[in-house]
Parts: C-alpha cells; structure tokens; sequence
C-alpha cells in the first residue's frame, strides 16, 4: 500500500546517476581527515586515563557509523563504571582537564538533554563533543555501521539525504526538524522495502551479536560480511532510490497511521505503541521508532509547524527529482 507508486520514475533518471554518484563521493572523508580524528582520540585517551584509569573512550555517531561526511565534528563517548558518580561533576572535571590542555572552547554543557563536554582541537582543527556513559549511542552506532556494509547504496542514499537536509535546513532538532540519525533510519528502512529489497532486516535474524545496555537488549545477526549480495537482485542505481526515497515521504507514507521500524523491518501502527495521541511535548506526528530504545520516537522533536515544514520540503524534492531539468543543483540549493 504505503509503496505503491504514484508517479512513473521520469525516464532520462539514468543521466543523473554519475552527477549523484560524484556528489556522494565529493562528501566521503579524506584518509588525512579519518588520521586527524584517530589523533584527536588519542590524545583524549592519554588525558583521560591520566584521570580515570579504568575509563574507556568510544568514538560514536557519524565518525563511526559509516555516515559521516567530510569535515563533521566528532562524537566521544566516556564510559566509566561506577554506580555513585555524579554525571556533571566528571563533566566540569574533565573540562578542567582537557582545558589546560590547551584544547580551546572548552565549554561543560551539564544542563543540556545529553550533557556533554564541547572543545576544539587547534592542533587537527576537529571539533568534539563528549559524552558520559551513553552506551546505547554506542550500540546504535554499530547496527548502522553494520547495516552500511551490506550495500554501498545504503551509503550513497544516506549522504545525499544528509546533504539535502543540511541544505535545506530541515537537519535542526532545535528547529523540530530530524537528526541524522533520524535520516539514516529512514533511509534503511526505505531499503528494507524497495521491491527486490536491498538490505534486510538484522534484528529479525540469527543472534550473532547480543549485549543489554541500560536494561535494553541490543542482539541481531552482525556477521555482515555474509551478506554482501543480499540486495543484488534489486539493480536500481542511486538516482532511482533518490526519486523513490523523496516520491515515498512526499506522497506514500501514512502519517497518521503509520510508524516506521527498522527492529521489525516493516511499518507497525501508532495504535500499537499507543503514539496516537500528543503526550507532553511528544506529538508523534512522523514516527521513527529507535530500533534498540522502542519507546523512543525519533520523530517526537516535530511540532505542528515543522511538520508542514518537513513535508513541503520532502515534496519539493519529489517535484524536482520528476521534473527538474538539474536536481543535481536544485535539490541541495540554500533555502
Ligand atoms: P552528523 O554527521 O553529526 O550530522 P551524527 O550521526 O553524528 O550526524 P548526531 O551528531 O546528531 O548525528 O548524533 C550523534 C549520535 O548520537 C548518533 C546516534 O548514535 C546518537 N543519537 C543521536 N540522536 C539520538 C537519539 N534521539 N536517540 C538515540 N541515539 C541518538
Ligand atoms: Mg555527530
């Protein structure tokens, strides 16, 4: 129902895939830019351990995931067993630190929804946001990393999403608008439904994998390697999936019924998790559901006016995806 398709693909869509492809390249970091980040991480270590013996650092989100384009900050992870410690005081202790270690912009953010440390290293030019104890981001990182291996298109589709929403000002959850992560999801799930599908489901196979963060139980099938021709029956280049992906959210998606789920691969109700209705600030009116903290709807950030907002914007694209005669420019200009 929800994937039926409302227009026929325009039939020059072909011409576009070497533009998209060197889009999606011109985005992909350099092997300097990936040097840069490791030093950076090194250097926190040293600092850290100085501190706090027994932490361990863990790189997270896009510098991790597999997703992450060329010059985007860094996402540190902290962890540090130890039941009695109080979040901030390790914060303002280790911006103490990192300060006189002539990082600049040293700022402790305690009060923040993730509290976190923010610097910038004037050495690799990088800058870092570090958090405590937020293992899930963690495990959330690895399911997409191992999702990115089974099909490069998964990555190409992911990156020019990205670049369309950082373009038009829809990547702002200030703004009520998505994360990246959010964008991610969606795009894997888009690929978990595309008719043949291109990427599977993971948490619905063999447990190759299995560990419980916070009480939640992240397991599914990790061994990705086997799965490398898993999509090949489906040939649709990047400029086809670009169209569907936009032509999906534009005019198929069921917004007031639907909650997409890439731990299920399918689309489940808002019924069944009881997001019918606005509880607080939680409105649920574009429902992402986290595939390790099901309780979490990524889309809660959105307001009635940024969902108009982000619909407009997702038929805009649709419109120039069908009919433009330069997507390649027109789909990422500045709004
Ligand atoms: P950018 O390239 O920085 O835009 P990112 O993937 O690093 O993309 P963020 O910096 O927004 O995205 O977030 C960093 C990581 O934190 C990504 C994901 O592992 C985790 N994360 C972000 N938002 C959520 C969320 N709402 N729930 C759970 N994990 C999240
Ligand atoms: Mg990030």
């Amino acid at each position: 129902r929800n994937f039926k398709r409302q227009f026929e693909c325009r039939s020059d869509i072909e011409r576009l895939n070497a533009p998209f492809l060197s889009i999606y390249e011109s985005l992909i970091p350099t092997e300097e830019e990936k040097a840069k980040q490791k030093q950076l991480l090194t250097l926190l270590e040293k600092l850290v351990t100085k501190e706090w013996p027994e932490a361990q650092l863990y790189l997270y989100g896009s510098c991790a995931n597999s997703f992450g384009v060329s010059k985007s900050d860094i996402d540190v992870c902290f962890a540090i067993e130890n039941a009695d410690l109080n979040k901030s005081d390790v914060l303002l202790k280790l911006a103490d630190i990192l300060q006189s270690d002539n990082l600049q912009n040293v700022q402790a953010l305690t009060r923040a929804r993730v509290p976190i440390v923010k610097l910038m290293d004037p050495v690799t030019g990088i800058s870092c946001d570090i958090c405590i104890n937020n293992l899930l981001a963690v495990e959330n990182t690895k399911l997409l990393r191992d999702y990115a291996q089974i099909d490069v298109r998964l990555q190409q589709l992911a990156f020019i999403v990205k670049h369309w929403a950082k373009s038009r000002g829809v990547n702002e959850t200030y703004q009520g608008t998505l994360s990246s992560y959010a964008y991610v999801l969606m795009c894997i799930h888009f690929l978990q439904h595309c008719k043949p599908v291109i990427l599977p489901c993971l948490q619905g196979m063999e447990r190759t994998y299995a560990v419980t963060v916070d009480n939640v139980e992240c397991a599914y099938f990790d061994q990705v390697e086997k799965l490398r021709d898993f999509g090949c029956r489906n040939r649709e280049s990047i400029a086809q999936l670009v169209w569907a992906f936009f032509n999906y959210w534009a005019y198929c998606h069921d917004y007031t019924n639907d909650v997409i789920s890439v731990r299920t691969g399918r689309i489940i109700s808002k019924r069944s998790k009881d997001w019918t209705r606005r509880i607080r600030n939680d409105r649920h009116l574009i429902c992402i559901e986290d595939p390790f903290e099901t309780s979490h709807d990524l889309g809660r950030v959105v307001d009635k006016y940024s969902i108009k907002v982000l619909r407009e914007e997702f038929k805009r694209a649709a419109e120039i995806m069908q009919y433009d005669s330069d997507p390649c420019v027109t789909l990422f200009e500045p709004y």
